[in-house]
């Protein structure tokens, strides 16, 4: 990837992207404490969930996986967890990662069967073994051995949702619809230069069984390093893993790009290297170590819209676009 060059880069914002959020964004009172951002409208009630249990004194690893629990249980969001959209045979396959940026060590599953809270499973990957990611039947006999419960993950909506799709003879192999992409990724802050990400995902929706997307390998759907900030990643998983989002996110707010800069820095280059990607869903979220945040989509068709909590404050925003 080429450096950021600071020119070239307003340029770039200035001619193409949206800064809608920008003035909502000023508005905001300065930072000075734990910050929690994540993807999506059900990224709020995650945020706050994530603030008040780190306010309560849990670790900010603690107070991500158990936001992230938030959607992961709700029946009603449709492309994590329990309700998540399943693959193309009907079954719900989960994937999900959390990455500590104090210890630079990251847990995950892929392709998880009946167990709700994969990013619980991942946590304990990461803490209870020496592996970073586990997959399928061994992820599931390890939830299974740390007590977790299995349990059927569809619901009646989500298998009419996969009937219907079925019972179109000309149906999509996947990518449906916009509405269907609703991976909750998260990044946070303690306040103290500590970071953390993680990210939870039924994938895309009728996948083929067996395929893993980017939010569970580390370096695509998060990343967290300590020593600059963290990153995490919602959209078309398939084309993002080839630019290993996340990590090439925190490595441009490593050489001086802010967290904004870097994410639409890293679109642009994505479209540079490939004007196909123009029309992908594609959206980050990025924080640094001091808790300044960016979030960004390539296009309408996929507008990100991103959850904020400081401060006390917990909104939602909308993210820049690039086209
Ligand atoms: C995936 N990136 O499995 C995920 C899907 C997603 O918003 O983020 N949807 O490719």
């Amino acid at each position: 990837m080429e450096p950021v060059d600071r020119r070239d880069f307003i340029k770039t914002i200035a001619g193409t992207a949206a800064f809608a959020s920008l003035e909502e964004r000023a508005a905001l009172p300065p930072n000075d404490g734990s910050v929690f951002l994540s993807t999506w409208a059900h990224g709020k009630p995650a945020n706050e969930l994530a603030a008040e249990l780190f306010k309560g004194g849990a670790s900010l690893l603690d107070a991500v996986e158990k936001g992230i629990n938030v959607p992961e249980s709700d029946p009603n969001v449709t492309s994590v967890g329990y309700g998540g959209i399943p693959n193309a045979e009907g079954v719900v396959e989960l994937d999900a990662a959390i990455m500590d940026g104090s210890r630079h060590r990251a847990g995950s599953v892929c392709s998880l069967q009946m167990i709700k809270n994969p990013i619980s499973v991942a946590r304990l990957v990461l803490e209870k073994t020496r592996h970073t990611t586990l997959a399928g039947e061994g992820a599931f006999r390890f939830a299974l051995k740390m007590g977790f419960e299995p349990q059927t993950l569809l619901t009646p909506q989500s298998l009419q949702k996969w009937q219907d799709w079925k019972a179109d003879s000309h149906h999509q192999t996947f990518w449906l619809s916009p509405e269907n992409h609703d991976t909750i990724g998260m990044v946070a802050t303690d306040g103290k230069g500590h970071v953390v990400a993680g990210c939870s995902t039924s994938g895309l929706p009728f996948k083929i069984p067996g395929r893993v997307g980017d939010s569970p390998l580390v370096g695509c759907g998060v990343y967290a390093d300590d020593n600059v900030g963290a990153a995490s990643a919602t959209g078309d998983g398939d084309l993002m893993t080839n630019y290993c989002t996340s990590i090439s996110i925190v490595h441009l707010m490593a050489r001086g790009a802010q967290p904004q800069e870097a994410c639409v820095e890293l679109l642009t280059h994505m479209v540079k290297t490939d004007s196909q990607t123009k029309g992908a869903g594609v959206g980050v979220i990025a924080i640094n170590t001091r808790g300044e945040i960016g979030a960004a989509c390539m296009n309408d068709s996929f507008h990100l819209k991103y959850a904020l909590w400081r401060k006390g404050q917990s909104l939602l925003l909308d993210s820049v676009k690039l086209i």
